[in-house]
């Protein structure tokens, strides 16, 4: 059994979607961070960076000690490494895959991230940072766009974690004001995983977790 230590937002989908794709079976344990609980003594033990998603393995690969990990990436790769699926063995495939989550982590989720926040919930208006993210952002979704235009998937031919981790900060284009048909073969593979019967589960779960959660156009 996982817990897994969750809340509502893109890069909580991350690890439910995953999870549900993979069949694992797993356990929510609800950190609300708009209620400060990424601070709880408890969570911190687990997650020392305050911040979700977490997850307690409580049968690991080693068969050791229950494994706690933060870190969205970390904790799909981990559980790729688990499970065998979604993530290619081979050394070129396996490193195709970790290019375009450190790509989502440190690039797509923390951009977004930073638009979002200064676009929709900063208490002053600032202007020069929403120009700047803004720009940025859609720099990264036309980088999106040109790798989709001649790949179904972000590494290759095939699903992976990072089409996973991709997906859920890319499918916020609506509540970061982009204008998503500006970026075709990003829309048509947005489209393709959102239809997913894992990916459906995983934002119904999340609707019924937090009925206030936003959720993207491609749910509604
Ligand atoms: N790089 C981290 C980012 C995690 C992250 O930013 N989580 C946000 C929610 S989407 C959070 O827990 N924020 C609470 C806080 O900053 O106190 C990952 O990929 O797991």
């Amino acid at each position: 059994m996982i817990d897994l230590h969750y809340w509502t937002t893109p890069n909580g989908h991350k690890i439910s979607i995953c999870l549900e794709e993979m069949r694992l079976a797993y356990k929510i344990v609800p950190v609300d961070i708009s209620k400060d609980e990424q601070f709880a003594p408890a969570f911190l033990a687990i997650a020392p960076n305050n911040k979700i998603p977490a997850i307690v393995d409580h049968a690991p690969l080693d068969h050791g000690a229950p494994l706690a990990l933060f870190e969205s990436g970390a904790i799909l790769t981990y559980l790729g490494d688990k499970t065998n699926k979604f993530l290619p063995s081979n050394p070129r495939g396996r490193a195709t895959v970790a290019q375009w989550l450190f790509w989502q982590v440190g690039g797509l989720g923390a951009m977004a991230g930073q638009l979002h926040f200064f676009q929709s919930l900063a208490p002053q208006h600032v202007p020069f940072a929403i120009a700047r993210f803004e720009k940025e952002v859609k720099r990264i979704y036309a980088v999106l766009d040109r790798q989709l235009a001649n790949h179904a998937f972000i590494a290759g031919t095939d699903y992976t974690i990072a089409d996973m981790a991709v997906f859920t900060w890319a499918a916020t284009y609506d509540m970061l004001k982009l204008r998503i048909e500006q970026y075709p073969h990003a829309l048509r593979w947005l489209e393709k995983v959102s239809a997913r019967p894992a990916v459906q589960r995983a934002y119904g779960i999340a609707k019924k977790i937090n009925p206030d959660a936003p959720m993207p156009a491609l749910f509604m």
